[in-house]
């Protein structure tokens, strides 16, 4: 791979991790009645489909540390196709819609439809990897699910415990993240053209300075 396309796929990977979208800071809803600890504070996610892994990356952050967040949990709902399920009307959000719905906890559990998710917990960052047997298509194909996610008070029952919405609709899936491990490798792969640039000019130096 020459130096040109190295750096362009750099950059490409690095267009790709940064789709988020975004939710505006302390902004819960009139109608919350739990408790507005920072956490619930949704600021922003992505969400990404991997044709040959055939699995979903969710990311959410928050406004404060996840780990501790008592009853603090994070909705990703899915549109598979068709969905018709829009039960956030009487509070504003009827325009979000979903036919699954995975659940990711404070206290790094999870669950979609009964099965347990993985879930990763970092500061105000949570993450979860979901095979793509558990979103099953109704219609879409993956990569043309859409998604919406909410924050909510598990403590408090009804439509009271949605803290927060991620703006105020569905969103499309952002293109697929890279493996830390190609990334970095990637990298590694840019520092030794560095390297070898810089060794072949200092050749070059010595050769034109050496004895005549
Ligand atoms: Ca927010």
């Amino acid at each position: 791979m020459s130096k040109f396309a190295l750096i362009t796929a750099v950059l490409a990977l690095s267009a790709g991790a940064a789709q988020a979208a975004t939710d505006p800071a302390g902004d819960y809803l009139a109608s919350f009645t739990g408790t507005a600890v920072p956490a619930l504070d949704l600021l922003a996610a992505d969400v990404s489909y991997d044709p040959e892994a055939n699995s979903f990356t969710l990311h959410a952050r928050v406004a404060g540390p996840i780990a501790g967040a008592t009853n603090a949990a994070y909705v990703f709902g899915f549109d598979r196709g068709g969905a018709v399920n829009q039960p956030f009307g009487p509070i504003g959000f009827g325009d979000v819609r979903f036919n699954s719905a995975a659940t990711l906890r404070a206290d790094g559990t999870g669950i979609l439809s009964g099965n347990p998710l993985t879930v990763a917990i970092s500061g105000s960052d949570i993450f979860a990897t979901i095979p793509g047997s558990l979103l099953p298509s109704n219609g879409l194909a993956p990569e043309q699910f859409t998604w919406a996610l909410w924050a909510v008070d598990l403590g408090v029952a009804g439509l009271p415990r949605n803290a927060d919405f991620l703006q105020a609709g569905n969103f499309a899936m952002a293109a697929p993240v890279p493996e830390p491990g190609s990334l970095a490798l990637l990298m590694a792969g840019l520092g030794c053209f560095g390297l070898l640039a810089r060794r072949r000019q200092a050749l070059t130096t010595v050769s034109t300075k050496g004895p005549a």
